[in-house]
């Protein structure tokens, strides 16, 4: 049978929606599908050709909707299946393709399957979950593993001596895609909203879907005990080239794969298009690297050299084998602007930090916000913070008295729902977003960032992604020119070329405060300049100066 999947998603410039904090079309304080399809407009106009959206399906939001309890339907306070419809005919009429959020390694504790799982002994969906006896005549877990939210990985059903495992919050409880009935279910809903004309799938940590089925306790080692257990499991390609033959095969949509602390090697295997698993995955070895061991609250110092190489990997690895997604920001990641060495003082740093991120090899993601440089949300109390992860991590803090206060403003600089603020389309009390109190408080930046002011000012940060946008899309080089960090080990400035038969692109970005000298090996002239945040440009790169090159070699 002959494949329906293109490769479309090479040239998508993808723009991502959290819809809870988008824009609240119907005053409740909470973002809904009409407020997104108020926006279409801003988002063609901006040039996107795709929307991931954060889920919208029904769920009891511990987690913001990564805890789903009804995946054919939609979460009342957002919309209706009609809304639903709606949003995604404007879409397709304005350009914009869709991919859905799809969290399959856990669902809600709400889901009717793990209800029934829990409540009868005998219930068809008790295979659905990992449920094990405990320890101790049932006292204690069937093993140490951790999750990534700070709590064991699993939790006591009631006073039983059962207990199911959860990588997540105790509400999150895993899927066991061992047994064939649950891949079956998976496949039949990614068949449903496909058939919607959903144009593929942003797929939740999805290199954790395979556990290793020894359930042992791991040597003790952190928050990482039992990651090798269940990271890029024994089964993880097999059910991802499953899902792929019984259903991506024949629709001609995208995936994009979250792949957690993932290695080179299993990054090339899930994304070799001839393997027949994902499109592309997320990679977080760039976002991580101000911190260590990929947690976050283990920060250091950001250092361009390091940053570079890590990007530089993750080019050369997938080079002509796999394909990268491009980001610098998430609901989950702290904001760009004051980080990867960029400044909330000068607008040129974040347009450096935009350039060198937005035209390496692979599909560039913006999220909501970035394009006008939104800011975190400077915290000074947990009770402004509403995510679960924050407050579980908030819990362990505070039984460390010797570094309590320091690691409380950690959490606090490094909370999710630092990216989680409302989106600021104007200066007004709420930022445009509502015209009540949103269910997070509006970001104290909004007078001077926000969309009605960026529109205002050709110089913004709006119009330069803008342009980086057009740049991708009309021209092939971007797309899958061969690329070449150029001076790697240079600790101010980012540079790279992208080259493919007579175009040439090359980039440089200057994240210093202070002119610096800068030489190429080639001539390039001021009139192959086709973007660059000044106007006169001179031997030495003025501070935070970035230019983009487009040469024609004929
Ligand atoms: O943000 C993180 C920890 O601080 C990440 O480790 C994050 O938990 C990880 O990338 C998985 O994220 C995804 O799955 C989670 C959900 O909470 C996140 O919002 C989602 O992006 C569980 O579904």
């Amino acid at each position: 049978m002959s494949s329906k999947h293109t490769n479309w998603y090479k040239n998508a410039v993808i723009y991502q929606i959290y819809p809870r904090s988008f824009c609240d079309s119907n005053n409740d304080g909470l973002g809904d599908i009409q407020g997104i399809i108020s926006k279409l407009d801003y988002l063609k106009e901006l040039g996107v050709n795709c929307v991931w959206l954060s889920p919208i399906y029904d769920s009891p939001q511990k987690d913001n909707g990564y805890d789903i309890s009804n995946y054919l339907d939609i979460y009342p306070p957002f919309g209706t299946m009609d809304d639903f419809k709606e949003m995604i005919k404007g879409m397709h009429d304005r350009g914009i393709r869709l991919i859905m959020d799809l969290v399959v390694n856990h669902t809600s504790d709400q889901h009717k399957w793990f209800l029934s799982a829990i409540n009868d002994k005998n219930s068809p969906y008790r295979d659905y979950y990992y449920i094990k006896k405990g320890k101790k005549n049932g006292k204690k877990p069937p093993n140490n593993w951790q999750g990534f939210f700070g709590e064991g990985a699993w939790t006591r059903i009631g006073d039983t001596d059962e207990w199911y495992l959860h990588l997540f919050t105790k509400e999150q409880p895993d899927l066991n895609w061992e047994n064939p009935k649950v891949r079956e279910e998976v496949k039949n809903i990614l068949r449903f909203w496909l058939d919607l004309g959903v144009d593929g799938f942003r797929c939740d940590v999805i290199n954790l879907i395979s556990k290793k089925q020894d359930f042992k306790s791991r040597f003790p080692f952190i928050a990482l005990t039992g990651h090798d257990a269940y990271i890029n499991g024994p089964r993880l390609h097999e059910y991802l080239h499953e899902l792929y033959k019984d259903v991506y095969a024949n629709y001609d949509c995208m995936t994009v794969g979250e792949a957690v602390l993932a290695t080179p090697k299993v990054n090339i295997s899930l994304t070799d298009p001839k393997r027949e698993e994902l499109d592309t995955i997320f990679n977080f070895s760039h976002t991580d690297s101000d911190n260590f061991m990929g947690v976050k609250y283990f920060y250091r110092k950001f250092k361009l050299t390091r940053f570079k190489n890590r990007l530089n990997k993750q080019q050369v690895t997938l080079n002509g084998k796999g394909w990268n997604s491009l980001f610098l920001e998430n609901h989950d990641q702290r904001r760009s602007v004051g980080r990867f060495g960029s400044t909330e003082k000068d607008i040129n740093s974040s347009k450096s930090l935009a350039a060198s991120y937005f035209l390496l090899q692979g599909t560039p993601f913006i999220y909501q916000g970035q394009e006008i440089g939104m800011r975190n949300a400077e915290f000074k109390s947990l009770d402004e913070i509403k995510d679960i992860e924050s407050h579980n991590i908030y819990k362990i803090f505070n039984k460390l008295p010797l570094i309590k206060k320091k690691m409380i403003n950690i959490l606090y600089e490094v909370s999710r729902d630092n990216a989680r603020t409302p989106m600021i389309w104007d200066d007004s009390e709420y930022g445009g977003f509502s015209k009540v109190e949103p269910w997070i408080r509006v970001n104290p930046s909004k007078d001077i960032v926000n969309v009605k002011a960026a529109l205002a000012d050709r110089n913004s940060l709006y119009y330069f992604y803008k342009q980086l946008i057009e740049i991708k899309k009309n021209n092939k080089v971007v797309e899958d020119g061969e690329f070449k960090m150029i001076s790697l080990n240079n600790p101010h400035i980012f540079a790279y070329s992208r080259e493919k038969e007579s175009q040439k692109l090359i980039v440089i970005s200057s994240f210093s405060n202070k002119s610096r000298k800068f030489k190429l090996t080639e001539n390039l002239s001021d009139k192959d300049i086709v973007l660059s945040n000044f106007d006169n440009h001179e031997k030495k790169l003025k501070p935070f100066e970035t230019r983009i090159y487009l040469v024609n070699k004929k």
